[in-house]
């Protein structure tokens, strides 16, 4: 099967180098039976981060690049990049995968190995055994993650335990490509996508597992999400809550 790595970035000069190596260059190998590209979605990134991913793509002939003309959020960054993996790559499995280094490259091997047997949409999570965030995270920080998408779980009837993870992969025949890849339809152009998406496709019945992720302090760079975010989170679950009259009844399996 095709697996695109799909990696969005903003100013990320100092980790996506070392990260598209990693990827191309050495995880590509050790992980059979499938074929793997990365598709970067830079959003205009003025440290010139689409200059070393152009740089990368002429050593690794699997990885493509949308330069988009501005910064247009996360969410949008991710339509863009699914709608071209899925359209002009050929996707048959998307990989939602961060550029800043806080998820590690092996646990593409895992995701995979998921996808062969069987699983449709396979979330890292950070919130169950095994699974961590980055220890130095302050207090309210740790709080808010993990409230967050409890909200959303209790709302939302999900049967996951970490609803905005941003490490998962997704087949896409019959699932992703039925997703709202369009701005006019998802529910936020920014992190809360991630919401909107997880619930439809537990609605359309993909057959899911979460696997325990460490999720990693960022090294370089810094974070762009914002409070606003946590709104617009919030907004999210209530517009999918009072949208739809009835809630996805599904179990892991
Ligand atoms: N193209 C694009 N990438 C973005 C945008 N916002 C964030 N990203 C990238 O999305 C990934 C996750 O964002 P990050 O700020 O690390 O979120 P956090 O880990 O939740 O704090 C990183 O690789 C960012 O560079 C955006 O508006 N456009
Ligand atoms: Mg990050």
């Amino acid at each position: 099967m095709k697996i695109i790595v799909i990696i969005p970035t903003f100013n990320e000069k100092e980790s996506v180098g070392g990260l598209l190596e990693n990827i191309a260059g050495k995880i590509f190998k050790e992980v059979p039976n499938h074929q793997i590209g990365i598709l970067v979605v830079d959003g205009a990134s003025p440290d010139g981060t689409a200059d070393i991913v152009k740089a990368k793509s002429a050593i690794y002939p699997n990885l493509n690049l949308i330069a988009e003309k501005k910064k247009r959020g996360i969410g949008s960054a991710y339509i863009a990049g699914m709608k071209y993996a899925i359209e002009k790559l050929g996707a048959d499995a998307v990989i939602e995968f961060d550029g800043d280094g806080q998820h590690n490259p092996e646990d593409i091997k895992r995701l995979a190995a998921e996808l062969d047997k069987g699983y449709d949409y396979v979330i890292g999570s950070r919130y169950i055994l095994g699974g961590s965030v980055p220890k130095e995270w302050a207090h309210w920080r740790k709080f808010l993650s993990k409230f967050g998408g409890l909200f959303a779980k209790i709302i939302l009837n999900l049967p996951t335990n970490d609803n905005t993870s941003g490490l998962k992969l997704s087949r896409v025949k019959n699932l992703a490509e039925r997703l709202p890849l369009d701005e006019n339809k998802v529910l936020s152009k920014y992190y809360a996508y991630k919401i909107h998406f997880l619930y439809e496709m537990i609605k359309m019945g993909a057959k899911t597992k979460e696997i325990p992720i460490k999720f990693l302090e960022r090294r370089n760079g810094s974070s762009k999400s914002t409070f606003r975010d946590i709104f617009d989170s919030l907004r999210v679950v209530l517009a999918l809550k009072f949208r739809n009259n009835k809630s996805p009844q599904h179990k892991l399996s």
